[in-house]
């Protein structure tokens, strides 16, 4: 080959390489840029919403049933028919599962920014709420945790943070008014399992209790991976306390009420809303019986659209409703409801109007305070009575809200 030929190979291979860039950088948006909203075949644009939940491990049925909320949400908006602005619009759900774990977290929610996203709900867990907060609020994309209830995600200062169900200092404190005063206790033992949610939500009880004078006689921890508590349990027993709370997940709540039992511990067991579901009914089996548990919110007779929103859910997913689907559910349509006043997609141009939300959903109303937690938020204690929770008593929501003014 001589000299010229030599040259036009590399200068053709070099213009195939600048081609090739140019392709790849026309797919993917920049990193930390939300994509210009495509087409979609009927002419409609195409709007990205993201989701993240633990998909996989112990707590998926959890993470599935947020995304299930999620996916009946941008179906029932796709059926009615969104325009913003001018502009008809078709939404797509970009899911992600971010295992629970703050790596995988901070991971998966760069690839919701670099996918375009134009908001997200999510995530499921504080621990990766959290860390996962920052790359959203870098990106301008307003994020809203239906389920995150650690109250150090919405005190960062970041614009874009919400979420829609009370968080740990009022359901820490609704648990250990409870404990004293409904259950008169007098001695607590506490476990946590070492998360964000479960060792946060721990304190916040203990701070609660020790304010009513209850004795904590044991402080503990685990994690949230754990199946085996006979260690702990054995020298907790010996305490005699008259309530055990525990501060985690129903994968690791059910186990510990099952070996309480063959423990004889007869104390009862406590905690939030990560083991207020079906699913600790299910692996405590007859142990379930009696414990007590809250979630953030109004019990679901008092939610204006639950009703409804089970009867689409079971239809679809021939599964029951494990707890924070409606909050995701809501959360998505706050959003698009953001969208609409803003007459935008554009998140730089939505966002203020999500800080503005007055919005009734299936859970009830939506409003957030300046940090971006839901104003009003409610605390339900409920009860294992026959195999299935039954409601005890509510502190705060709107009932509250509106007896106070
Ligand atoms: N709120 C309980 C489960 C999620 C979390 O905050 O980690």
């Amino acid at each position: 080959m001589n000299k010229y030929a030599r040259l036009s190979l590399i200068a053709a291979a070099a213009m195939t390489l600048v081609a090739c860039g140019k392709q790849e950088q026309a797919a993917a948006p920049a990193a930390g840029a939300a994509s210009a909203p495509a087409a979609a075949a009927g002419g409609d644009v195409v709007v990205k919403i993201g989701q993240v939940s633990p998909m996989s491990g112990p707590i998926s049925h959890l993470g599935k049933d947020n995304e299930f909320g999620a996916k009946l949400a941008i179906e029932d908006l796709n059926a009615e028919g969104v325009t913003i602005g001018d502009k008809k619009v078709k939404f797509e759900l970009v899911s992600e599962d971010d295992q629970g774990d703050p790596k995988i977290g901070t991971q998966v929610a760069q690839r919701l920014v670099d996918a375009g996203v134009v908001g997200v709900v999510g995530h499921l867990n504080s621990g990766t709420t959290i860390p996962a907060s920052k790359i959203y609020s870098d990106a301008g994309i307003p994020q809203i945790s239906p389920s995150a209830t650690n109250p150090d995600y919405t005190k960062q200062g970041f614009k874009t943070t919400f979420r829609v169900i009370a968080n740990d200092v009022q359901q820490g404190t609704a648990l250990g008014q409870f404990a004293a005063d409904g259950l008169k206790a007098k001695k607590v033992a506490i476990i946590d399992d070492r998360t964000a949610y479960g060792q946060g939500l721990a304190d916040e009880f203990e701070k609660a209790v020790k304010g009513k004078g209850v004795e904590v006689v044991k402080r503990e921890f685990t994690t949230n991976t754990a199946t085996d508590f006979n260690a702990i349990l054995t020298s907790i027993k010996a305490t005699k306390p008259d309530v055990i709370f525990y501060g985690g997940m129903d994968a690791q709540a059910g186990p510990l009420a099952k070996q309480m039992t063959r423990l004889g511990i007869k104390a009862k067991l406590m905690g939030g809303d990560g083991w207020q579901t079906p699913e600790f009914v299910k692996l405590a089996g007859e142990a379930s019986e009696g414990q007590f548990a809250s979630s953030c919110g109004v019990p679901r007779d008092k939610m204006p659209g639950f009703n409804a929103f089970n009867d689409k859910f079971k239809a679809k997913f021939n599964t029951e409703v494990q707890i924070y689907a409606p909050y995701e559910y809501d959360a998505v349509r706050v959003l698009v409801d953001a969208m609409k006043r803003a007459k935008s997609t554009d998140p730089k141009v939505y966002l203020p109007e999500v800080g503005k939300t007055d919005y009734t959903g299936v859970t009830g109303k939506i409003a957030f305070d300046d940090k971006g937690d839901i104003k009003n938020g409610a605390v339900t204690v409920y009860q294992v009575k026959g195999g299935k929770w039954e409601v005890v008593s509510t502190v705060g929501g709107p009932a509250a809200a509106s007896a106070a003014q």
